[in-house]
C-alpha cells in the first residue's frame, strides 16, 4: 500500500506504538513527510537530516523561540549563533570535561551505589521509576551545585518544562500547567543566581554567573534559560538510555554476557544503543529560504522535523540498520561521543550536543557499576514492555529482577 495518500500519519497512535516500524516506509515513499494538521514537514533520510543539521544558515534553530522559550523564559544555548555561541558554548564545554566530568563522574557512582542499594536485597527494580529518574535528576543537580534533596521538586518542575518542549500538541491547560511549573523553578533559581554572583563555587551554575560576554555579565535571566537548558538536556534523556541499554543486552544475551565480561565494550554498546534507539527522536528547525529536500520543495519560514531513529536506521549509512550489534563495523566507537560520529543521537554540526562527553560517562559509570550487581538480571515475571514519546523516546518502565544480594543495604539485616 502506498504511504501517500493512504492517510498515514507520524501522529496516529500507530506510529506512536512502534515508530521502527515505520522508519522503511517513510524513507522510501515519503522521506520529507508534509503533516498538515501541524503544517510540519519530516525528514527520514540520514543525508537529508545530515544536511539540515549541518546547514544552519538555510536551516536555523528559530523553531525553539515558540517550542523552548515560554517555558526557558530565554534563549537556550542552541538558539544561539556567531561569538555568542562560540563564547557561551565555551562554559559548557569546560563544565563538562576535564576536572568537572571527573568530580561528576564520581559524584554520579555516588548517587548510583545510593539509589540502587534498598533494591539488592530485594532482588527486582523498575530501572526507570526507582533508579534511572532519580539518578538523571541527582546527577543534574550535582552538576548546577543545587542540592540533592530538593530531587523530587525539580523532578516536577522538570517534567512541566520538558512537556511543553517535547509535545507536538499542548491543550490550553497542559500549556498552562508547563508555564506554571518553568515560573515556579525560575522562582527556585533566581535567589541561587543571585547567592552565586557573590559566592561563586565550581560549578556550572557559577560559571554561568561569573562569565562575561562583550565585557558585561548575563542577566539573571539568561542565566536561569542556560540552567534550565542544562537540566531539560542531561535530565530527560538519561534515564531512557540507561533503561534502552539495559533492554537491549537483555533481547542480546550473547551481547550482554561478553560486555559483563569485558566492560571496555560498554561504551560500543552506549553507542549502538544511541543509534539504534535514540532518546531525542525529534530535532526541530526552520527552513530560511525555500529549499528542495529529497525532491520535495520546502517553503522558507517551514517547520522541519529531523527524525533522528529513521535517519539512524538508514540503510544508506548503516549495514543491516534494524540489528542491534555493538561489534558492527560502521559505527565507529571512538568518534560516536565527537562531531564525526556517524549516528545523529546527539545531532551534528554547529549545535550538536555539548553534554555528549557527560552522557558517556554517566551510562557507562552507571553501567558498570550495575552490571556486577544485577546478576542474571531478566524482566520480571509478567512485565510487559512499552515505551512511549514521539519528541523524547524511552521505556514506560523496566521490571527487572535479578539474584538478590545479601545485606547489601547496609543495614545490616539481610
Ligand atoms: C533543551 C530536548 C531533551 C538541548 C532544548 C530546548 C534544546 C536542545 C535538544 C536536546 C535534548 C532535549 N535540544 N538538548 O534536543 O539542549
Amino acid at each position: 500500500m502506498p504511504l501517500v495518500g493512504s492517510g498515514f500519519s507520524v501522529l496516529s497512535e500507530d506510529f506512536a506504538a512502534a515508530p521502527h516500524r515505520h522508519f522503511a516506509r517513510l524513507r522510501d515513499e515519503s522521506p520529507v513527510h508534509y503533516e498538515p494538521s501541524i503544517d510540519s514537514y519530516f525528514l527520514s533520510r540520514h543525508e537529508d537530516v545530515k544536511r539540515v543539521l549541518t546547514d544552519h544558515e538555510a536551516f536555523s534553530t528559530a523553531t525553539l523561540q515558540v517550542r523552548a522559550e515560554p517555558v526557558m523564559r530565554g534563549p537556550v544555548l542552541a538558539q544561539m549563533t556567531g561569538a555568542e555561541h562560540t563564547a557561551k558554548q565555551k562554559i559548557f564545554v569546560r563544565g563538562f570535561t576535564g576536572q568537572a566530568l571527573r568530580d561528576q563522574t564520581r559524584a554520579i557512582r555516588a548517587n548510583a551505589s545510593e539509589l540502587i542499594a534498598p533494591f539488592l536485597p530485594r532482588g527486582r527494580v523498575d530501572l526507570v521509576h526507582d533508579f534511572g529518574k532519580p539518578l538523571a535528576v541527582r546527577a543534574t543537580l550535582d552538576v548546577l551545585g543545587l542540592d540533592k534533596r530538593d530531587w523530587r521538586q525539580v523532578a516536577a518542575w522538570h517534567s512541566g518544562v520538558t512537556e511543553f518542549i517535547t509535545s507536538i500538541a499542548l491543550t490550553p491547560e497542559r500549556r498552562r500547567h508547563c508555564l506554571d511549573r518553568a515560573a515556579e523553578l525560575e522562582a527556585y533559581l533566581l535567589p541561587v543566581i543571585e547567592h552565586r554572583r557573590r559566592h561563586p563555587g565550581e560549578d556550572l551554575i557559577s560559571r554561568l554567573c561569573t562569565s562575561e560576554f562583550g565585557g558585561a555579565a548575563m542577566s539573571n535571566g539568561e542565566v536561569n534559560a542556560l540552567i534550565v537548558n542544562v537540566l531539560v538536556a542531561a535530565t530527560e534523556p538519561a534515564d531512557k538510555t540507561l533503561a534502552l541499554l539495559f533492554k537491549h543486552l537483555i533481547d542480546h544475551p550473547g551481547q550482554l554476557d561478553r560486555v559483563r565480561r569485558d566492560p571496555a565494550l560498554l561504551p560500543a554498546a552506549i553507542a549502538e544503543t544511541l543509534r539504534y534507539t535514540p532518546p531525542v527522536q525529534l530535532i526541530p528547525r526552520r527552513a530560511e529560504r525555500v529549499t528542495v529536500l529529497g525532491g520535495t520543495t520546502v517553503p522558507a519560514g517551514a517547520t522541519l522535523f529531523c527524525m533522528i531513529g529513521a535517519a539512524n536506521r538508514d540503510p544508506g549509512a548503516f549495514t543491516a540498520p534494524d540489528t542491534f550489534d555493538i561489534d558492527r563495523p560502521d559505527l565507529g566507537t571512538a568518534r560516536s561521543f565527537t562531531a564525526a560520529a556517524q549516528h545523529l543521537a546527539f545531532g551534528t554540526g554547529l549545535h550538536q550536543c555539548v553534554g555528549a562527553a557527560f552522557a558517556r560517562a554517566e551510562i557507562e559509570t552507571v553501567a558498570a557499576l550495575l552490571l556486577p550487581l544485577l546478576e542474571e538480571v531478566r524482566y520480571s515475571p509478567g512485565f510487559r514492555y512499552r515505551e512511549t514519546g514521539l519528541y523524547t523516546r524511552g521505556p514506560a518502565s523496566l521490571s527487572l529482577d535479578f539474584t538478590p544480594v545479601r545485606g547489601a543495604d547496609g543495614s545490616g539485616r539481610s
